[in-house]
């Protein structure tokens, strides 16, 4: 068994990087999140526009980059561009944006229609849960409808980008669900 695990470790870490995509609204802390993983010092974050690119390594044998593209109201008519080859999605949510849950809901559910990204694993940020206003990750869950995805496409995670808190936790999620779709695909060719 450990040797198994063993051996799709490696050939995962051969088949170099996999390629993550990070989106969600204008302010959800996309570009917060990425800087927080990549252990930088000091920073301070203004509107993408644009994207900003890094790789970051959650755990031993999978390297991610991650792509954080901006979310403003005109830049995501521009985000199909990104939607080739990748291998997992990261959504993020700033979960004191009550007003714009719905927004959030059909930007979410408009990506899944894109044929290049059917499948693609999923997790769902639930950032800034240091603050009071900040909705549960279940309750977040209920609003964006999750209850209709299947079980195990996406995995909802509380987290605070400024302290860190819950961003290990759910890179490590996303690079185990890559695994996971890999090595089914993999028995399913052979
Ligand atoms: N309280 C709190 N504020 C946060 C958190 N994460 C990010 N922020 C703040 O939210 C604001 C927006 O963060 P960004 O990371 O620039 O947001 P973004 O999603 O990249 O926004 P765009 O680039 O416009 O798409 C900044 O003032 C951050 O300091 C968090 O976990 N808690
Ligand atoms: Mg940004």
């Amino acid at each position: 068994m450990g040797k198994v695990v063993s051996k799709i470790m490696k050939k995962l870490s051969a088949d170099g990087p996999k390629r993550i995509l990070m989106l969600g609204l204008d302010n959800a802390g996309k570009t917060t999140i990425l800087y927080r993983m990549k252990r930088a010092e000091d920073f301070n974050t203004v509107p993408t526009i644009g994207f900003n690119v890094e790789t970051i390594s959650p755990c031993r044998g999978v390297s991610l980059t991650v792509w954080d593209v901006g979310g403003q109201d005109h830049l995501r008519t521009l985000w199909h561009h990104y939607f080739d080859n990748v291998d997992g999605l990261v959504f993020v949510i700033d979960s004191t944006d009550c007003r714009r849950l719905s927004l959030s809901k059909a930007e979410l559910n408009g990506i899944y229609q894109h044929e290049s990204m059917k499948n693609v694993p999923l997790i769902i940020i639930a950032n800034k849960q240091d603050s009071k206003e900040a909705l549960s990750a279940e309750v977040l869950a209920e609003k964006l409808d999750l209850i209709h995805w299947p079980n195990d496409s996406y995995f909802i995670i509380p987290c605070c980008a400024l302290t860190g808190a819950g961003l290990t936790d759910a890179f490590k999620c996303l690079a185990k669900m890559i695994r996971k779709r890999n090595k089914n695909h993999r028995l399913e060719t052979i």
